[in-house]
C-alpha cells in the first residue's frame, strides 16, 4: 500500500500507463495527481476518463483544470449550436489558441453527451490543495505553490485560488519548517536546464512537474519512501 504523486499529465496517456506499469500501480495504492491533466498533449479526455474511473486516483486541480471546468457548460452548448463558441471571451481565446486547450475542447465535443456530463460533475467537485500525514511526515500537494502568500504563519485555506494554481514560485519557496510541499506547473527544465527531466529537490520542497509534454521525462514521487520513478517521453524536445 504506497502513496504516489505525479504532476502535469497534459494528455500524456501513454507514458502515464508506462508509469502505472513502473509502479505497479494497484488498487490498494494511492495516487495524488498535482494538477494539469488536459491541454497540449495527445489524449487529454481519454486520460481524464481514465482517472475518473479509479476511485484510488486524486485530482488536485492546476489553471488547465480550472479552464476546462470554467468552460464545460460552453463546450457542451457548443456541440449543440458550434457558432455558440465564436462569441466566447478572450480568456476562452487564449486557452485555446495559447495554451493547448484545443485539443481539449474537439476531443470532449466528439463524446457522447452522457460522458460530458459526467466529466462536468467530475470537475464540479474541484480540489486545490491536499494535505497528507504519512508515518509522522505532513506534506502539502498544490499545483503551483503559495505565490505571493508564501510567508511563515500563514493559512493554506485562506491563500486565493488564483495563486495556488497559476503562481510561479522559486525553487525554495515553501514558509513551513514541518511541512514538505510538493508542486508541479512549472517545468523543472525552467529553473535550470540542469534539472532537465529531473524532479528538483528545494528547500521541504519537491517540484515534480518534469516536463513529460515538453519532450523531457514523466516522474513521480512515492511519498513513502521518497523515491522518483522517470518514464521517458515520447514527445519532441522543446529545449
Ligand atoms: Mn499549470
Amino acid at each position: 500500500m504506497s502513496t504516489y504523486v505525479i504532476s502535469d499529465l497534459h494528455g500524456c496517456l501513454e507514458e502515464f500507463e508506462q508509469m502505472l506499469e513502473k509502479i505497479e500501480f494497484s488498487e490498494y495504492d494511492e495516487l495524488y495527481i498535482d494538477g494539469d491533466v488536459c491541454d497540449r498533449g495527445k489524449y487529454p479526455m481519454d486520460l481524464l476518463r481514465l482517472i475518473m474511473a479509479h476511485d484510488n486516483m486524486h485530482l488536485i486541480f492546476g489553471n488547465h483544470d480550472m479552464w476546462l471546468a470554467q468552460y464545460t457548460a460552453d463546450l457542451i452548448q457548443g456541440k449543440k449550436d458550434p457558432g455558440h463558441l465564436f462569441f466566447m471571451n478572450m480568456d476562452f481565446q487564449n486557452w485555446m489558441h495559447n495554451n493547448g486547450g484545443l485539443i481539449t475542447a474537439d476531443q470532449f465535443m466528439d463524446l457522447d453527451y452522457p460522458v460530458c456530463y459526467d466529466i462536468q460533475n467530475y470537475l464540479e467537485n474541484k480540489k486545490l490543495y491536499q494535505e497528507l500525514t504519512l508515518r509522522g511526515q505532513k506534506f502539502l500537494i498544490v499545483h503551483a505553490g503559495l505565490g505571493s502568500y508564501c510567508k511563515a504563519g500563514i493559512r493554506i485555506s485562506d491563500i486565493p485560488e488564483n495563486e495556488l494554481i497559476w503562481s510561479h514560485i522559486g525553487i525554495d519557496d515553501n514558509p513551513f519548517e514541518d511541512v514538505t510541499m510538493i508542486v508541479g506547473h512549472m517545468p523543472t527544465f525552467l529553473y535550470g536546464r540542469q534539472y532537465a527531466g529531473q524532479i528538483v529537490h528545494g528547500k521541504n520542497l519537491l517540484h515534480i512537474d518534469c516536463g513529460c509534454v515538453f519532450g523531457q521525462t514523466l516522474g513521480c514521487l512515492r511519498l513513502d519512501d521518497m523515491k522518483e520513478f522517470y518514464i521517458k517521453s515520447t514527445y519532441p524536445s522543446v529545449i
